[in-house]
């Protein structure tokens, strides 16, 4: 019995770390154009400390998608993406809060948490079509505005990053 117990915790001790080794080794390099990357505290890296995104990469992720309005498009708009937070689990991400940085110099903070409260995406495509650089994309932070009338709120607009092009993970 007592050997046994053993076994289980020294099983536990050693899966640990063995499991987060074979996830970091798990992120290929990036072949195609690098879209986003992700630095500070994730597991999974491909290049230094960091993790260098082409849309390849994201693809294996779980497709999600939402229907809402924006406060800068008229009506309502289809968007198609992936979840944040299985981007985050992807990568094997701790911590608090990300800061996401745009190509034009955008920077905000927003609260890990959010991505657990609601499906925030990583919104690839826009009713039917995908973003490009110069409407919005290659990626835009898409909160389920419609369906949570709390999210109806400047401090959430302002966390609607497009031309999404760097997180920080603290
Ligand atoms: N890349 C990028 N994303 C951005 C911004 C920006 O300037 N650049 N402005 C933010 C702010 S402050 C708000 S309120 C919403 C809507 O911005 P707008 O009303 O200026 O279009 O998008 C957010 N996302
Ligand atoms: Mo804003």
């Amino acid at each position: 019995m007592l050997i046994r117990h053993c076994l289980v915790l020294a099983t536990l001790l050693l899966s640990g770390p063995v499991l987060a080794q074979a996830d970091a080794a798990t992120l290929p390099a990036p072949e195609g154009a690098v879209k986003l990357v992700v630095s500070g505290q994730i597991a999974a890296t491909n290049r230094g400390a960091e993790a260098h995104l082409d849309l390849d990469l994201l693809e294996p992720l779980p497709g999600h998608e939402l229907t809402t309005s924006t406060s800068v498009t008229d009506g309502v708009n289809h968007f198609e993406g992936f979840l944040m937070r299985d981007l985050l689990e992807r990568l094997g991400a701790s911590g608090e809060t990300a800061i996401a940085l745009a190509l034009n110099d955008y920077v905000v903070e927003i609260p890990l948490q959010d991505f657990y409260d609601y499906d925030v995406i990583l919104a690839t495509h826009m009713d039917g079509q995908r973003l490009t650089r110069r409407d919005k994309g290659p990626l835009w932070i898409v909160y389920p505005r419609d369906d949570h009338a709390e999210l109806q709120d400047i401090r959430y607009d302002y966390r609607w990053v497009w031309q999404l092009h760097r997180l920080e993970i603290e």
